[in-house]
């Protein structure tokens, strides 16, 4: 951030934006002002990623998660065509039950705005709403990526491209284990999106801690993590990084354990033509579905220790001198 008086780039959006478009929550809007820690979160998991009612008690939990290593959770959503930081407890369950709420990413923003819609944000979106309010760390379970088959199907998660245009940090277990794990390092590496390892020399597999892959840098504290964000940001480099933090060990499903459910998954949607944003939807409820919750679980687990990362993340770049953490 500049000299005292002087507004850094995402305070500039802020104030510029009509307040009908970004509405902030109370906490949230006091924590950015007296640059104190936010964590921003996600709803798609709410209300596409997992079942009613562990979505909503997931929800309740990984925002307490944020508050008890001392950062403010700013879940974001979209809701009458207005971009919400932070929800209210009736919005989150609204979410949570609703039959028919929208899945937005970056190409939806626009219609679900002008159509005064409601809708739930992914990585992507997440990720724009985030920036636009001056939230720099978000913590989800794992972003999208390139889809196995991706050759043929040409599915690639935009999270991947908003992770390089998109100036937040980005705290995930990997990227879901239904995808091409190998290609999705690939093409983060071309977009030029660090990806850092949360004291792991391995690319984590969302339900499993090892993918196989190493991944491209390793770093051990939240501190050293905030550094590097910092140093990306002041030199004017656009774009996120991916935090990588392996699920903890207890809640993990072996790969080979995992990968078969996966198999029968993605066959079904094959079989059923599910394709677009219902894909991963679909074979994140398959799986659960196959393994009698245990991915369902393992998935909550995850989540919940991602926010916790996030939170000491966000905490230690707030606690970086001011003239290291310009946006
Ligand atoms: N992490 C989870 N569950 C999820 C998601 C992430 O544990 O459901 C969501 C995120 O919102 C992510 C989306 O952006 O899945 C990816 O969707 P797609 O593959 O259609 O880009
Ligand atoms: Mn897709």
């Amino acid at each position: 951030m500049p000299d005292k008086g002087e507004k850094n780039k995402a305070q500039k959006i802020r104030d510029s934006l009509p307040s009908e478009r970004l509405v902030y929550a109370p906490a949230v809007q006091q924590a950015l002002e007296e640059g104190r820690a936010v964590v921003a979160l996600e709803s798609t998991i709410i209300a596409h990623g997992m079942p009613y009612p562990q979505n909503l008690e997931t929800a309740r939990k990984v925002e307490a998660a944020v508050a008890e290593e001392g950062a403010v959770p700013a879940t974001i959503a979209i809701l009458q065509g207005r971009i919400h930081l932070g929800l209210e407890p009736e919005q989150l369950h609204y979410l949570a039950t609703a039959p028919q709420v929208e899945k937005a990413s970056r190409r939806d923003i626009p219609l679900l705005l002008a159509r005064r819609q409601d809708a739930a944000t992914t990585v992507a979106a997440t990720m724009i709403a985030a920036a636009l309010g001056g939230i720099a760390v978000f913590a989800t379970g794992g972003i999208g990526g390139v889809h196995r088959g991706a050759a043929q199907s040409f599915d690639i998660s935009a999270d991947l491209q908003e992770l390089a245009r998109t100036n937040v940090a980005v705290v995930s277990a990997g990227a879901k284990a239904i995808l091409d794990l190998a290609l999705t390092l690939e093409y983060l590496e071309t977009l030029g999106v660090p990806v850092i390892g949360y004291q792991t020399d391995e690319f984590p597999a969302f339900y499993s801690r090892e993918s196989g892959l190493p991944v491209p840098a390793r770093m051990d504290t939240p501190r050293d993590i905030a550094c590097c964000l910092a140093a990306k940001w002041q030199l004017g480099l656009q774009g996120g990084v991916l935090i990588a933090n392996p699920i903890p060990q207890a809640h993990s499903i072996p790969p080979k354990q995992i990968e078969a459910a996966i198999e029968k998954a993605l066959e079904e949607a094959q079989a059923a033509n599910v394709r677009g944003k219902a894909l991963t939807p679909f074979l994140l409820g398959r799986i659960a579905r196959l393994t009698q919750n245990h991915s369902l679980f393992s998935n909550i687990e995850l989540v919940l220790n991602n926010a916790r990362l996030a939170a000491r993340i966000a905490r230690a770049f707030a606690n970086l001198p001011e003239s290291t953490t310009a946006r």
